[in-house]
C-alpha cells in the first residue's frame, strides 16, 4: 500500500537563481521522520512549495518536484495572506495556543481557508488510489479530511495536528467551529502530541456535533473515529552523532576555553508570542536585579529565528524583544562580559549542535506548545550526559521529560529560582537526570512515531473493513 503524505508545506527549500529554480531536500523534523515513507516506492507528498510559483513555470516546477516523490499545490500571493497568514496563522493558531485576543475572525480568511483545502482536495483526488493510505498534517488542512472522505468514502485517512487542541470553552469562540470539527472527523485516525489535547478534541466534539463517544472512539453514525496522543520524536541519532563530530567537538572545546567560570544558559526559538521570549528575558532580568552575585558568572544565549514577520503581533514581539535586549544588555554589561547573546536569524544544524553542546542549562518555557522538538534535542545533544534542561510546564515534552526542572512559564520567580537550582546542581544529579531523559528521547524517536501512527491507521482501517464484511 502507499502511503501518501499531505501538509501545507512540501520538505522541501526552494533557491531560485539565475531565472532556475533548485529544490533541496529540507531537514526539518516531520521531513527526517517522513523521508523513509515518501522517499519508498510509490509513496508521496503532497503540499505547497513554499513561494508563489508564476503559471507558465508551474510545470517545470511539477516535473522537478516528481523526482523526488513530491507534487505541489501552487497557491496565488492572495491565498497565501488569506489562508496562510490570516486564517491559520491569525485565527487558529493564537485560538489553539489559548491567546483569544490575539484572533482576527474576517470572513475573507474563512473563504479562503475553504478554498485552498478544497484545492489541497482535488489535488489529491487526482493523484490518490483506491487502496492508499492518506496521511494529512496539521491545523492549515482541518477541512481536508472530510473534503477527501465525501468523494472517497472508502478510503483511509489519518490526521496529525502538530499544535495543542485547546478547551472547549476556547475551540467554541471561533465563528466556523462546526464546520472545521466536521472537517477534521472525516478522518479515521486524529492523532495529537499530549493525552489531554486528544481529551479536549473528544470533548469538543460531542458537545459541538451529533456524535457519542466511548472511550477515545467517536461514533459518527455509522463511522467511528479512534482520537489518540501520539507524541512526536526527533531523530535522535542524528543530533547525538552530530555532538560527536570533530567540528562541534573542537568547536566546544575553544568556546570552553574562552569562557571558563561562565555559565551559559541557551534559548531557541522561532519568533512566535507562543513561546514564551518576552516572559524569559524578565526572568533573566530579576535574577540579574536579586542576585546581583551572578553579573560576569553567567550569559544567555538567545536564538530567535525570524518567522512570520509580516504578521503585526509578531512584528510587535520583535519589537519588544530587541527593546528588552537591549535595555537589559546596556544596565548590565561589563566591559568584560555580555549579559544576553541576541542573534535574530537561524543557523545551519552544525551551529546549532554546538549550541546545544555547550550550554550547561537549556531554558524552555513555552506559554503554551503543542510538543517542542527544542527541548528534546538539547537532551539528544548532550553526549557527555551533563546539562540541565528547564522546561515549561505549558510543552507537550513536559509530559515525557519529566526529570527536567518544570516551571509555569507565568512565574517569573518560578523561572528565576529555576535558573538558579541549575547553576547550582551537583553534576551527579545533572548526569542522573540526563541518562534518564537520553533514553526516553532515544527510544521514542521521530521513526518510532511515524511507525505508531501508521500501525494504528492500518489496525483501524482492517477493523472497520471486518464491520464492512459482517
Ligand atoms: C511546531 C509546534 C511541535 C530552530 N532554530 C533553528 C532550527 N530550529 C529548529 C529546531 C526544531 C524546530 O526548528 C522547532 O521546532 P519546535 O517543536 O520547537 O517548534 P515549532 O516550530 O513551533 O513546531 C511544536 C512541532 O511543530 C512538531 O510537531 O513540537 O509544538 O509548535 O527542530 O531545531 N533549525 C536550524 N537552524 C536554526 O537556527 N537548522
Amino acid at each position: 500500500m502507499r502511503t501518501v503524505i499531505i501538509s501545507n508545506r512540501l520538505p522541501v527549500k526552494i533557491i531560485e537563481e539565475n531565472n532556475e529554480y533548485t529544490f533541496i531536500p529540507s531537514e526539518g523534523g516531520l521531513a527526517t521522520g517522513l523521508g523513509d515513507v515518501y522517499k519508498g516506492d510509490n509513496s508521496i507528498w503532497i503540499g505547497w512549495p513554499g513561494i508563489e510559483i508564476p503559471e507558465h513555470r508551474q510545470q517545470e516546477v511539477i516535473e522537478k518536484l516528481a523526482k523526488l516523490n513530491l507534487f505541489p499545490v501552487f497557491l496565488t500571493q492572495e491565498e497565501i495572506n488569506l489562508f496562510y497568514e490570516g486564517f491559520s496563522n491569525e485565527i487558529l493558531w493564537p485560538v489553539f495556543h489559548y491567546l483569544v485576543t490575539y484572533a482576527n475572525y474576517e470572513q475573507s480568511y474563512w473563504d479562503a481557508y475553504q478554498k485552498v483545502n478544497e484545492k489541497f482536495a482535488s489535488a489529491a483526488l487526482n493523484l490518490v488510489n483506491e487502496n492508499d493510505k492518506i496521511w494529512v498534517q496539521d491545523y492549515q488542512l482541518l477541512l481536508l479530511p472530510g473534503l477527501l472522505r465525501a468523494q472517497k468514502p472508502q478510503a483511509t485517512i489519518g490526521f496529525f495536528q502538530h499544535i495543542p487542541f485547546p478547551s472547549y470553552e476556547i475551540f467554541r469562540l471561533i465563528p466556523w467551529r462546526v464546520e472545521l470539527l466536521n472537517g477534521l472527523i472525516g478522518a479515521d485516525l486524529i492523532g495529537f502530541h499530549t493525552y489531554d489535547d486528544a481529551r479536549h478534541f473528544i470533548s469538543t466534539a460531542t458537545r459541538l456535533l451529533p456524535v457519542n463517544a466511548l472511550s477515545n472512539v467517536l461514533v459518527d453514525k455509522e463511522r467511528q473515529i479512534i482520537v489518540e496522543a501520539f507524541p512526536m520524536g526527533i531523530d535522535y541519532d542524528k543530533f547525538d552523532e552530530l555532538a560527536k563530530s570533530e567540528a562541534v567537538v573542537n568547536d566546544v572545546k575553544e568556546f570552553e576555553k574562552n569562557h571558563q567560570n561562565l555559565t551559559t544558559i541557551l534559548s531557541i526559538d522561532r519568533l512566535d508570542y507562543s513561546k514564551g521570549i518576552f516572559e524569559r528575558l524578565m526572568a533573566f532580568e530579576q535574577l540579574l536585579q536579586s542576585h546581583p552575585a551572578y553579573i560576569e558568572k553567567i550569559s544567555l544565549y538567545m536564538v530567535v529565528v525570524p518567522s512570520r514577520d509580516t504578521v503585526a503581533q509578531y512584528k510587535e514581539l520583535k519589537e519588544q524583544i530587541d527593546q528588552t535586549v537591549g535595555k537589559i544588555n546596556s544596565k548590565y554589561r561589563t566591559v568584560e562580559w555580555n549579559p544576553i547573546y541576541y542573534f535574530y536569524r537561524s543557523f545551519p544544524i552544525e551551529t546549532l549542535s554546538t549550541f546545544y553542546a555547550t550550554a550547561d542549562i537549556c531554558l524552555v518555557t513555552p506559554m503554551r506548545d503543542g510538543m517542542n522538538l527544542v527541548s528534546k534535542e538539547y537532551i539528544a545533544s548532550r553526549t557527555d550526559e551533563t546539562g540541565v534542561l528547564i522546561l515549561s510546564e505549558m510543552a507537550g515534552s513536559s509530559k515525557e521529560l519529566t526529570e527536567a526542572i518544570i516551571v509555569n512559564p507565568n512565574n517569573l520567580g518560578d523561572i528565576m529560582q529555576a535558573i538558579i537550582d541549575g547553576i547550582n546542581m551537583p553534576v551527579d544529579e545533572q548526569k542522573k537526570r540526563m541518562k534518564t531523559m537520553r533514553a526516553t528521547v532515544k527510544k521514542f524517536n521521530v521513526k518510532h512515531w511515524v511507525n505508531n501512527f501508521m500501525q494504528k491507521l492500518n489496525e483501524v482501517k482492517e477493523y472497520q473493513n471486518s464491520l464492512l464484511t459482517k
